[in-house]
């Protein structure tokens, strides 16, 4: 456990917006009990997630796969974990590489879902994503379908929130191009991605959503280096530059105006999916059946379903000979029955007739 560096409390403070303000019920509850929030960060090794991770919460990280700096907010407590997952489309099998990352958001709506139906529901155990970082390479031309596959999955799992990785290597023409493109293949394939919540009674509220929803997807620069600016203060170099890279707008989102709503959105809306989904295919208290829609697996149910039929075929026809085969043995069974009858029949006739004539024959004597 770490404690973020006094520079990011200062500066939450200083924009005055803060999740503390925010006018909001639930934000009470939350403050209440403590909020815990959990990112993930999604996409292929070398694209600086780890990077971007320790700009952001302007901690070095304490171990590779999890860790929870405690932020303190005004009035409460947050417990931040994030969830930095191993690099996928880095193996042979490239299709295989996502679905832990699916198995393991879904496993964590799944171990929440086990605990409410717990009749003990004190002190849950919560790593359910609040926000999930998807990363883009930087390639200028537009999203792999690699990258459209997995968002897919994400996107109605998680609050998905694209980014553009390492954003200072193209050109401000060319990131303004490939933003768009990104956007239009968004709209195009159906992904769903993260939409800020706009509060209709809030002008000010509204305005920011807005704009953030016109910055996706963040463009983002991580870098670890400090660097003193004119006035003596220290900040990290490049990301600074609101021109090129949307950094301060993504930190802001998801430690300053949006963080509730992550929280909130992930209850009412993905949980709550989930949740149903689960209800509707299994009955109370069964194991989880369906693990994940991998086409991998489908293909080899259904190369299964193929085969298992195709046995089955020739078995009913190895049966129906068999039967034919049985029938026919029947049948001359039965003539050979008939004729073993017949046989008798006459035999006992034959019987019959020496009879009589022995029985003359002794007369006669
Ligand atoms: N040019 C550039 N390089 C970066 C950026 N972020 C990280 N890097 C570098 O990219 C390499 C991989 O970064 P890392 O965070 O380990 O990537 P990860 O595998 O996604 O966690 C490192 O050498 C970083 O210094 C960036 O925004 N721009
Ligand atoms: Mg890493």
């Amino acid at each position: 456990m770490t404690s973020l560096s006094p520079t990011m409390g200062s500066s939450v403070n200083d924009a005055g917006i803060g999740i503390a303000n925010l006018p909001n019920q639930r934000h009470k509850i939350v403050a209440k009990r403590g909020a815990h929030f959990t990112v993930m960060v999604v996409g292929e090794s070398g694209l600086g997630k780890s990077t971007l991770i320790n700009t952001l919460f302007s901690t070095e990280l304490c171990s590779p796969k999890n860790y929870h700096p405690e932020l303190e907010e005004k009035s409460f407590k947050v417990k931040l974990t994030v969830i930095d997952t191993p690099g996928f489309g880095d193996y042979v099998n490239n299709r295989d590489s996502w679905a832990p990352i699916i198995d393991f958001v879904d496993d964590q709506h799944e171990i929440y879902m086990r605990q409410e139906q717990q009749p003990e529901r004190s002190e849950k155990s919560d790593l359910r994503v609040h926000a999930c970082l998807f990363f883009i390479r930087p390639t200028g031309h537009t999203l792999k379908p690699l990258d459209i596959e997995i968002m897919k999955r994400l996107g109605t799992r998680v609050n998905l929130i694209p980014v553009i990785a390492k954003a200072d290597t193209l050109t401000q023409s060319d990131l303004a191009l490939f933003k768009q493109r990104i956007r239009e293949t968004i709209v195009a394939q159906g992904i769903r991605v993260y939409q800020p919540a706009i509060e209709a009674d809030d002008e000010q509220s509204a305005d920011l959503a807005r704009g953030l929803m016109n910055a996706m997807p963040f463009s983002i620069i991580g870098s670890t280096e400090d660097v003193k600016t004119a006035d003596g203060r220290v900040v990290k170099a490049a990301i600074e530059n609101e021109q090129h890279c949307d950094f301060r707008k993504l930190r802001s989102l998801l430690i300053r105006t949006h963080m509730l709503d992550l929280i909130s959105t992930t209850e009412e809306t993905h949980y709550e999916n989930y949740r149903q989904q689960q209800m509707e295919t299994r009955k109370f208290g069964e194991p989880k059946v369906k693990k994940v829609e991998n086409p991998k697996f489908k293909e080899e149910e259904e190369a299964l379903r193929k085969r298992f039929t195709e046995q089955v075929k020739a078995e009913e026809a190895r049966f129906r000979q068999w039967e034919q085969h049985l029938i026919a043995e029947r049948d001359r069974l039965n003539k050979d029955l008939e004729l073993a009858h017949s046989t008798i029949k006459s035999l006992e006739s034959e019987l019959d007739n020496l009879q009589l004539g022995y029985g003359r024959g002794t007369q006669r004597r």
